[in-house]
């Protein structure tokens, strides 16, 4: 009962809905680990296509910053599990501080998270059997999607745009059944990785959260330290880090993207630097034998962050074969952080 006649019913994230998006002026989304990182893309998506004042912070610090909050902002808490405490604590904070509405994403109908919001949208990606968040996070993606619609449309996002998204949301499971597709490739890319002690990830815009959840699961299940930064940052310090110890991933689905990045490409293949462009299949290859190209189905920007995300969660799953780590039981980390 979601969609009726192809259009986003606003019961779909409970009964009193559309009163609630009816009053709010802004979104603040609140989440830890991997829920962080889909809002992250969440706030480029609401902003860029919907013009809503959107800011996002990890739960794990707002209770500590007494922050400046409005009443009529929604606060959106994202979370696999609906246990995690310092997302809970950071909703109860902010319902302290006088906020009226809220909203969970979440996985789990009987969790705290959703009992204490007011509205709910669940992400039924099934159990997460291992630690490291994978389907949940594409799952909380398409969630805010959904949630763009619902809030933009009282905002200024275009009808044809909710259109567009709807139609690409019905395309979704056709273009990640062809990013499965490049698993061969990736495994033997993965090869490059299994003697590193540290990779770099860069993206930009709406890819850049995906960078940062790509280096996310490196670390979650190879332990091989990874960071994630904008793609124009890598001349502000990072660059320092280059050598051939260091693989360099980068997220370039489009054209205007990867013209960016060929000085980029440039400062890190002239330092002996291994660089692995995950681009659009389109595009014309940047032509540089330090480059390996791995190349991804055209797929439109809107939705290109779901389907970017999964050749990163296949790299981290087969490095970490590759070194013999527990992919699903990683040391030292809890499924839902409690405490
Ligand atoms: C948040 C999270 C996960 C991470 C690990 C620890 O959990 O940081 O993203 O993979 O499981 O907890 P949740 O609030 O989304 O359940």
């Amino acid at each position: 009962g979601r969609f009726v006649n192809n259009k986003l019913q606003d019961t779909a994230f409970g009964h009193n809905a559309a009163e609630v998006f009816d009053q709010i002026k802004s979104v603040l989304i609140l989440a830890c680990g991997t829920s962080y990182h889909s809002g992250l893309v969440a706030r480029y998506w609401f902003e860029k296509y919907a013009r809503v004042p959107c800011a996002i912070e990890v739960a794990s610090e707002f209770r500590y910053r007494n922050p400046v909050i409005s009443a009529d902002t929604l606060v959106v808490t994202i979370s696999q599990s609906g246990e995690t405490a310092d997302t809970l604590a950071a909703l109860q904070e902010a319902k302290k501080l006088g906020v009226k509405h809220s909203l969970v994403i979440c996985n789990v109908p009987e969790s705290s998270l959703v009992r204490e919001s007011d509205l709910v949208m669940m992400t039924r990606a099934g159990p997460e059997i291992g630690v490291a968040s994978t389907k949940a996070f594409t799952t909380q993606l398409v969630a805010l999607l959904l949630l763009l619609i619902a809030v933009g449309r009282r905002f200024e996002l275009s009808r044809e745009l909710e259109d567009k998204i709807v139609s690409e949301l019905f395309g979704l499971p056709g273009n990640i059944e062809k990013v499965l597709k490049l698993d061969e490739a990736i495994e033997v890319l993965s090869q490059r990785f299994a003697d590193k002690q540290n990779a770099l990830f860069l993206g930009r815009g709406t890819h850049y959260p995906i960078a940062m959840e790509g280096s996310l699961k490196l670390k979650e299940i190879s332990y091989i330290h990874a960071e994630a930064y904008p793609a124009g940052e890598l001349k502000h310090g990072p660059l320092a880090l280059i050598d051939a110890e260091m693989p360099v991933v980068t997220v370039a689905p489009n054209n205007n993207l990867l013209e960016k990045l060929r000085s980029n490409i440039q400062e890190v293949s002239a330092r002996g630097g291994q660089l692995i462009v995950f681009m659009d299949e389109t595009l014309a290859d940047a032509g540089d034998e330090n480059v390996q190209i791995i190349k991804m189905p055209s797929v439109a920007n809107i939705i290109s962050p779901i389907i970017y995300t999964i050749p990163l969660q296949l790299l981290s799953y087969h490095v970490a074969v590759l070194k013999g780590t527990d992919v699903d039981q990683p040391r030292n980390l809890a499924k839902s952080v409690t405490v």
